[in-house]
């Protein structure tokens, strides 16, 4: 850079808040103004030499580790997210929600806002923490800090507040899900014991797959757009290097995903959440065509002989699993199945996924876990090529299991430092699935809500055994949510449940701290603003990109915007006010936090602190030897006596005693794996007469130009238009995927306006007609902005999470159910909307940043 005037500082650029980011960026900053965000260029600080480049040789050709960070788009458009106008600026109270008077909370989501100071917004929160301490109990404040985040380590993004209320003596959590891996958590660990996260074991697998793999079965995966935030474009490139090696990449998914319109040598549309029939026909093939390595599960697995029995239908439901049978169930044809089947016995092939796709979010989502472990263990899973590999954080948090890229060989990590969330079961807590229902219900100690397991993704499979109640022994309901992660609305199970609860009388007081004003921000009492890692100096960690591990000083690069502070600087505010400020930050600096964190990093003896500082990041060399590290389930299989799962028996346990002896009368999770359209629970299923209503299953997938809530107002994508789609009100409408048939027949065409509904409400969005949805099947991204017609009923921003089935994964399984569910679809006039609703259709507007901060605030 010639100009001189510009500083370029480091910073981490993924979401995944516990401190863990991903993938490094060089920030140019001028006159205190972002210029751009670039990758990182290693070889200009460094000789790459020391840091042992890794190199897969395999057929023939090579494939290496980067010289540069891969960056996301989402890195190089977040400068629009930093400067957006849905800053909150200053502290903000609802102007009808006096807490020494009338509360007003029929009104949350429609009294405006008024600029108030710190000083008094830090009193209020101060006070109400004492009254309600004094009146229920500290168990009565329920704090939300879960979530994915910007990745910062000492100004923490989520669970700032569990400090400061560790420090005071209680409260309640809202425990996070295994969200990502609902499926594997409640299911497939039950058969295979992976434990913490309950997926496979994947080490140096993209090795194993470039030797040994002919085919590589995407099921439910997109490699294109989910692995962006972790692993960079690296999955990219690793994929078209598979292509040129001869790989074969088949895509399983009802959707032509951006990874399947870029890899793919065969698209397999699926109806949404019926992969368990697709898995059942295949087994049935090689069952009956005796293509399946019966030794292997002689000796690797128990209780294969139930499954066997359901799938030749040789049990008390007496219906062979063929593939006739699973055709119109799945909507694949029957012949795909059987030569999927075929080719799959004769080949050596491995499954790829990012999470598992959305089915591993839907209901019942343990069945198609379950199934598929079993499905690969017929074909001897471990075998050289013959594994499960997850495509998205590359080393993930440093688990030597979890490490499909070649092993690093130390991994970095922030934990001494990081100042959220502690790790810890604390003494009350609500899964979050369960928060609605907990709100609206009449619960007391002595009839409590009650639930299995703490529900977050790392905790070991006996905990879902354990029995656990709200509100617990001696405490009382909640009457006050502190909340960092407002965007339940948009991001869980029923949102528009979770409007009804943040209406109840009973909470009397919301406090919510956040960078924008949007989601459940519209609904609190109180507003913290809080500022972005541009805006403070912090340590940051990459332990997940697969590239190398890196460790970065991550200088200020730009002033605190308003009067906004740090998640970690808000809640200290509060702290000096309940007089807990020293214990609150331990009695160090962030200065000496930062200090604290490199101590404890493992990267202290590469590299002294001075330099780190000076240079602004160091990387992890290569391990020597990566290549014989063992490679998935390897072990296991070679010797399964040796290598003994972490199951009861050691084995792969297709039927689980400690499933039936536990819930000995659960139809909707029994001892081994089926294929559950619907039961008590859920009802979501073309094969049920609500279908009748709503004809049309939804896949609501992670968002391609998002992460979540995050950056639905970053104007550069909301240009394209799989982003947003410009109505003939100038409102930038979510898109919605509709086949050409299934348009016609509604009379739909590409651009109309379409409603979404069903009995749970009614969403909007943009009709995109295309081929890559298949028919009888819609889909729209998750994580649209709130912009709510009529609160708790309907919107127009396209949240599909409002009308997502409320209940839990299954009776006793207290997962998150966010895709697969039935919807109906229909054009919609907006102008004759805007009659009916004009508050909702008036609010002021802007193209490229979606509804204004105007409409709530009174300036
Ligand atoms: N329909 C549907 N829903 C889904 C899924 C799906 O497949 N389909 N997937 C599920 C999955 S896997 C996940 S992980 C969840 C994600 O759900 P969440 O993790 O709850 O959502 P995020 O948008 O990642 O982030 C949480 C909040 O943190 C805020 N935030 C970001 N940085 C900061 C900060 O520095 N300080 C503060 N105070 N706040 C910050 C964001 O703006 C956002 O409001 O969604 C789930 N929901
Ligand atoms: N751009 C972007 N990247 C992200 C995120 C984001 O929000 N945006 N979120 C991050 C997080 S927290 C997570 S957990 C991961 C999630 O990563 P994934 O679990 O892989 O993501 P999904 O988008 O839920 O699903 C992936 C693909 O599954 C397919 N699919 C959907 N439903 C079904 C089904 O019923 N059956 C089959 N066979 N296929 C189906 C769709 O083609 C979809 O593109 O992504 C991470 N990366
Ligand atoms: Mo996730």
């Amino acid at each position: 850079m010639t100009n001189k005037d510009v500083k370029t500082v480091y910073k981490g650029t993924g979401l995944c808040s516990f401190g863990v980011g991903a993938n490094l960026a060089e920030v140019d900053v001028k006159d205190g103004k972002i210029l751009r965000t670039r990758p990182a260029r290693y070889d200009k600080k460094y000789d790459m030499e020391q840091f042992r480049p890794w190199t897969i040789k395999a057929r023939g050709r090579e494939f290496s580790a980067s010289n540069k960070s891969l960056i996301s788009p989402f890195a190089i458009g977040y400068k629009k997210r930093i400067t957006s106008p849905n800053r909150i600026l200053y502290p903000l109270k609802r102007e009808d929600w006096d807490p020494n008077g009338e509360r007003n909370p029929q009104n949350r989501g429609k009294s405006k806002f008024v600029r108030i100071s710190w000083d008094e917004a830090t009193d209020i929160i101060a006070a109400e923490i004492n009254r309600v301490k004094e009146k229920y109990g500290l168990e009565s404040v329920l704090l939300q800090c879960d979530g994915h985040g910007e990745t910062k380590v000492v100004h923490a993004a989520h669970g700032c507040n569990t400090r400061l209320f560790d420090v005071l003596g209680g409260y309640t959590m809202q425990a996070r899900q295994p969200d990502s891996w609902e499926g594997w958590y409640w299911g497939a660990k039950h058969v295979w014991g992976q434990d913490p996260v309950g997926q496979a074991d994947m080490g140096n697998l993209l090795l194993d797959i470039a030797e040994n793999t002919d085919m590589l079965v995407f099921w439910g995966c997109d490699m294109e757009t989910t692995p962006w935030g972790w692993g960079g474009q690296l999955p990219s490139n690793y994929c078209n290097w598979l292509t040129e090696i001869g790989v074969k990449q088949v895509y399983i998914c009802p959707d032509v995903n951006y990874g399947c319109a870029a890899h793919n040598d065969k698209w397999i549309p699926v109806y949404p959440n019926t992969d368990a029939a697709l898995h059942l026909a295949i087994m049935y093939t090689w069952l009956t065509e005796d293509t399946w390595d019966k030794e292997y599960m002689k000796t690797h697995s128990v209780g294969f002989e139930y499954l066997k029995k359901y799938i030749l239908g040789e049990d008390d439901d007496k219906t062979p699993k063929t593939p006739k049978w699973a055709e119109p169930i799945c909507g694949v044809p029957s012949r795909t199945i059987k030569a999927l089947a075929r080719k799959w016995a004769k080949q050596t092939a491995s499954i790829a996924h990012c999470n598992g796709g959305s089915l591993v979010r839907s209901t019942y989502s343990h069945e198609p876990a379950r199934l598929e472990v079993c499905l690969m263990a017929m074909q001897g899973l471990g075998a050289p090529g013959r594994n499960i590999v997850k495509f998205i954080e590359w080393n993930f948090y440093g688990m030597d299991s979890q490490q499909p890229a070649p092993r690093s060989e130390v991994i970095p990590s922030l934990d001494a430092a990081y100042r959220g969330y502690n790790f810890v079961q604390p003494a009350s807590f609500i899964p979050k699935t369960l928060i609605p229902k907990a709100i609206l219900g009449e619960y007391t100690a002595e009839n409590p809500l009650k639930w299995h397991g703490f529900t977050l993704a790392g905790w070991p499979r006996w905990d879902q055994f354990i029995e656990y109640q709200y509100p617990i022994p001696g405490a009382q309901e909640l009457h006050m949510i502190w909340s960092d992660t407002p965007c339940w609305t948009t991001c869980w199970n029923g949102g528009n449940s979770m409007i009804d609860a943040l209406h109840s009388d009973k909470i009397e007081t919301i406090i919510v701290q956040h960078p924008w004003l949007e989601n459940d921000c519209l609904y609190a009492d109180l507003i913290l603003p809080v500022n972005t890692k541009y805006e403070e100096n912090d340590i940051g960690v990459d332990s997940v990109n697969g590239n190398y591990c890196t460790l970065y000083y991550e200088e200020q690069a730009v002033r605190p915007l308003g009067e906004s502070k740090s998640d970690w600087e808000a809640v200290g505010e509060v702290a000096k006010k309940l007089g807990v400020y020293d214990a609150y930050v331990e009695g160090k600096t962030e200065e000496e936090w930062i200090r604290f964190g490199f101590e404890n990093s493992h990267f202290q003896d590469l590299i002294s602190f001075e330099e780190f500082k000076e240079k602004g990041y160091y990387l992890s060399p290569t391990a020597e030897g990566w290549e014989n590290d063992s490679r998935g389930f390897e072990n296991f299989y070679k010797n399964p006596e040796e290598n003994a799962l972490n199951t009861p028996t050691g084995k792969l346990e297709i039927y689980s005693e400690e499933l039936a002896a536990n819930f000995p009368d659960d139809v909707e999770r029994g001892p081994y794996p089926k294929f559950i359209p619907f039961g008590e629970s859920h009802q979501e299923s073309r094969l049920h007469p609500r279908s009748e209503k709503y004809p049309y299953l939804i896949v609501s997938n992670h968002p391609r130009w998002r992460v979540h809530a995050n950056m639905d107002d970053i104007s550069w994508f909301r240009e394209i238009e799989t982003c947003k789609m410009l109505g003939p009100d100038g409102y930038q409408y979510e898109p919605v995927w509709i086949n050409p048939k299934d348009a016609q027949k509604l009379g739909i065409v590409h651009g109309d306006i379409v409603k979404v509904y069903n009995d749970r409400g009614w969403t909007l969005g943009g009709a995109y007609v295309s081929e890559r949805i298949m028919p009888g099947v819609v889909l729209q991204d998750h994580g649209s902005r709130l912009d709510p017609i009529e609160d708790g009923v309907s919107d127009r921003a396209g949240a599909n999470n409002l009308i997502c089935p409320t209940a839990t994964t299954s009776r006793n399984a207290a997962g998150e159910v966010t895709s697969g569910f039935l919807v109906g679809i229909e054009k919609t006039d907006v102008f004759e909307l805007a009659k009916k609703y004009p508050e909702a259709f008036n609010r002021k507007y802007d193209k490229g940043i979606g509804v204004s901060i105007e409409n709530r605030v009174k300036l």
